[in-house]
């Protein structure tokens, strides 16, 4: 494959688009089975109005090594039995590491390297990084969508078994106050 020529990429700020833009990815609720605590609501829920949960809109780089592919990641607001919306989550198979920049909305970014968890707070302008070997997932915190852009190899891959095997760490709520609670991941 010839490598793709330099070209700019026009971001609406407000729509969250890209132009040119690649292929977008909708993940129904009926798409994330076995990652909610609670497995009776997730399937009253995607039996039921089966809602859209996030979208990821991707630029027109192709996902191969040594090129280096963007995608915009709106997550909607909400929870499922209290656990807040959130994608499905990943490894890099070979571990390579990735940058998140948020651009709208209140999220969280979780990682987990199979033993340490962490969370960063997702706000406008904050950057966070994933290092090599931790699996990642978004939540959205807030009460509008949570948007961020996700910068990787083009070669890295998507391992959402990893997730299913070892799960996340911890799972994500809202306290009384409003705050994010952070529970053990269980089940
Ligand atoms: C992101 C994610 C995106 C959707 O672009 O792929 O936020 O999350 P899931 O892939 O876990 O469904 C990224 O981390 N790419 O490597
Ligand atoms: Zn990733």
């Amino acid at each position: 494959t010839p490598p793709v020529s330099p070209f700019a990429i026009a971001f609406d700020a407000e729509r969250l688009t890209l132009s040119p833009e690649g292929p977008t990815l909708t993940r129904r609720m009926s798409d994330l089975e076995g990652l909610f605590l609670d497995q009776s609501a997730w399937a009253e829920s995607a039996a039921g109005d089966n809602p859209v949960v996030y979208t990821v809109t991707s630029s027109p780089v192709p996902e191969i090594n040594r090129e280096l592919p963007q995608s915009i990641t709106t997550i909607f607001p909400g929870a499922t039995a209290g656990e807040l919306w959130m994608t499905k989550g990943h490894q890099h198979p070979d571990h390579q590491g990735e940058i998140y920049l948020a651009l709208k909305g209140r999220g969280g970014l979780l990682m987990f390297d199979g033993e340490r968890v962490e969370w960063l707070d997702m706000t406008p302008g904050t950057i966070g990084y994933i290092p090599p070997g931790w699996a990642h997932r978004s939540v959205n915190t807030g009460d509008e969508p949570y948007a961020f852009l996700a910068v990787y190899p083009g070669g890295a891959g998507h391992d959402y078994g990893w997730v299913l095997t070892h799960g996340m760490g911890s799972r994500a709520y809202l306290d009384a106050s409003g705050s994010v609670d952070l529970r053990p991941y269980a089940g």
